[in-house]
């Protein structure tokens, strides 16, 4: 695709510049807030929990995207049978211990998280929310009641390069 440096989105434009990569842009966007934890070992400790969520997404586009029916029911089975359970067990035990948080307090990885929940009950027709609560948002959604509607700038043309 013309106009993105690596042929994938996400893509973020600032002053002419031009950023790819989820993570990056995610931490950017939160610089310079209380998102991004102060101390060393809370920044390490909600980047691991973003890792493993990374982990876990890679495994979705290559059942969302397999067109062979045998390949795919395969997929299917692992992907619906172990891997996320295998997960959102995890997450959702580490998010129970804190207080909906990774690690005591809000983070750019509980929006992180948010946008994983959603991209997966998207592309996999679940609500993962339903067999675990705790990734379903709440501290994310209360945030941003008490932040109020937060407006986006004017849209921005990329411009083909
Ligand atoms: N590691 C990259 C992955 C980006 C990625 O997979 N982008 C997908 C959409 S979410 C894409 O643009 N796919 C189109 C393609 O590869 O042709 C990131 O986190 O930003």
């Amino acid at each position: 695709m013309e106009g993105l440096p690596y042929g994938q989105f996400p893509l973020y434009e600032e002053d002419g510049r031009v950023l790819t990569q989820s993570l990056a842009i995610a931490k950017y966007v939160a610089r310079d807030t209380e998102l991004i934890p102060a101390d060393a070992w809370q920044r390490a400790v909600v980047e691991s929990a973003v890792y493993t969520l990374f982990d876990y997404w890679r495994n979705v586009p290559p059942y969302y995207f397999e067109a062979d029916p045998a390949k795919k029911e395969e997929l299917r089975k692992k992907l619906f049978v172990e891997t996320i359970d295998y997960y959102f067990s995890r997450i959702s035990k580490q998010l129970s211990e804190n207080g909906g948080y990774f690690n005591v307090k809000l983070s750019w990885g509980e929006f992180f998280l948010t946008g994983i929940v959603e991209a997966s009950n998207r592309f996999l027709q679940i609500e993962l929310e339903k067999q675990y609560p705790v990734v379903g948002a709440t501290v994310v959604k209360e945030y941003i009641k008490t932040r109020g509607v937060y407006k986006l700038p004017p849209r921005i043309e990329v411009k083909n390069k």
